[in-house]
């Protein structure tokens, strides 16, 4: 029978920080409601997570690198909303975030959860906003959860 690794509850000593766009701010706040929510009801308290807002989702990477390095927290959500234009703005942005946030996960060593919608059309971004697609941002610290339980028993080494 093979061996399927525990997930451990949650410590309180876990620490979340979340780092959100303020770019499509209509957007952007429903996926932290849901986010926040998700948490608050998995019995994280208020005082461990902390929320850093960044002007776009261009900023992200930079914010949340310097928050994962602290070894304060156990998980950094990112959520933004990228809304396709007339010009390919859209393509590097989403391009350059979630690659940087890749490399980040991979070389901290943390979960980070990439919580950035890339839609192209608002109508598309609000049904993913707790619209008829459900909320990214609560499904993101659904898996943040999950992950943080599941490394704990991930063997390092
Ligand atoms: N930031 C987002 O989070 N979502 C967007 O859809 C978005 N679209 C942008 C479109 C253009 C043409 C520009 C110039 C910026 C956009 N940004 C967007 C902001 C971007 O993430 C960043 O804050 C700025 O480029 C400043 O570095």
């Amino acid at each position: 029978m093979a061996n399927t690794l525990p997930t451990s509850p949650l410590d309180p000593n876990d620490r979340f920080a979340i780092v959100v766009a303020e770019w499509n701010r209509s957007i952007t706040t429903k996926l932290l409601e849901g986010a926040l929510e998700t948490l608050q009801a998995a019995g994280v308290e208020e005082t461990q997570i902390d929320v850093a807002w960044v002007p776009g989702s261009w900023e992200i990477p930079v914010v949340a690198q310097r928050l994962a390095q602290t070894d304060k927290y156990t998980s950094v959500i990112c959520l933004g909303a990228v809304i396709r234009g007339e010009t390919t703005h859209d393509k590097y942005l989403n391009q350059g975030v979630s690659l940087a946030l890749m490399e980040l996960s991979l070389a901290l060593d943390l979960p980070i959860l990439f919580g950035i919608l890339t839609c192209e059309s608002m109508e598309q971004a609000i049904h993913r906003a707790g619209g008829n697609v459900g909320n990214k941002g609560s499904e993101c610290a659904e898996s943040a959860l999950k992950m943080v339980g599941l490394l704990k028993n991930c063997p390092a080494e």
